[in-house]
């Protein structure tokens, strides 16, 4: 079975059995895709924002295509759980898209999402970010075109309104959800930057169309996966920089102690010893293959 129909089925199923969502945690790499799988995720989020956050950028379009490409290869060769890609914009027009979902779906991906914003974009949750909108019809014209490019039919095709982080109203979203929905979008996912999850509420709660809602609920944590299993209609949750942040914390807090302490003997407890990084790498199967075939 593909990662995409297994991720597919899982929201179908969860639906029926009212047992969702999903939980997609975001990852960088391959080692925080493992970690997410070890912890029991359902899915990883290929994130834009942590990759640039990565390389030390500005989620701004400035990441190419090839390095996030490169980097959800390698998080798909690592883990067997499947990944969501966030494509951002699809790269410039519906040509960049097809060409986008051809190569994501062959380097691993189960699902793309791509944003109704143009390019390049701003990041979602910045204070006073511009944040422009693409005609309704041509990010139809998108969606179309990234389905009529997958070759599995499994393959989500996720589409993303920013009509709420634009500051253009319910009306404005829920209208843009619809058009992407009748464009033929698997899912819809609404963005908000509010503090508590009552404008997403109120957006599931007018939504009328047929096709799951995936939140990404980074500004309103508030929502956890039993309330938004009462709203009955989200299919997902993405984390959407929680591994990053999480990195972050860490490291800040263990270079700070080594500097406070002029050494490394006093974190030695607060990290992982160097035997669980091996665990990680695979370093088992490198004896057992040695063992076995290094004569
Ligand atoms: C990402 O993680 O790259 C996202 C979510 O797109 S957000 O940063 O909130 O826009
Ligand atoms: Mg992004």
């Amino acid at each position: 079975m593909s990662k995409a129909k297994s991720l597919r089925d899982k929201i179908a199923g969860d639906r029926i059995a009212n047992v969702g969502p999903a939980q997609i945690m975001a990852a960088h790499s391959p080692l925080s895709a493992r970690l997410a799988e070890e912890a029991g995720f359902d899915g990883i989020w290929a994130s834009g924002f942590e990759l640039s956050a990565l390389y030390g950028l500005p989620d701004v379009s400035l990441v190419t295509m090839t390095q996030h490409l490169d980097m959800l290869r390698a998080m798909a060769e690592t883990t067997a759980l499947p990944i969501v890609a966030d494509i951002d914009t699809g790269f410039g027009n519906v040509n960049n898209v097809m060409h986008a979902v051809r190569s994501y779906e062959a380097a691993g991906a189960a699902a793309v999402v791509i944003e109704d914003k143009t390019f390049p974009k701003v990041t979602s949750l910045i204070a006073g970010g511009r944040q422009e909108l693409l005609r309704q019809e041509e990010f139809q014209g998108k969606i179309e075109a990234a389905i009529a490019s997958r070759l599995d039919p499994d393959f989500l095709v996720i589409a993303r309104t920013e009509a709420l982080i634009a500051g253009q109203g319910m009306g404005e979203a829920l209208a843009r959800a619809a058009a992407y929905e009748a464009a033929g979008a698997d899912m819809i996912l609404v963005h908000s930057k509010a503090k508590t999850p009552d404008e997403v509420e109120t957006f599931i709660a007018e939504w009328r169309g047929a096709v799951p809602i995936v939140l990404v609920p980074t500004a309103y944590p508030q929502m956890t996966v039993q309330r938004a299993r009462v709203l009955g209609k989200v299919g997902m949750l993405i984390y959407g920089n929680h591994a990053v942040r999480a990195a972050v914390t860490a490291m800040q807090r263990v270079f700070a102690q080594v500097i406070a302490e002029s050494g490394i003997e006093g974190v030695e407890s607060e990290i992982v010893p160097v035997g669980e990084i091996f665990r990680l790498q695979g370093m088992d199967k490198i004896k057992a293959a040695e063992k076995r075939f290094l004569r």
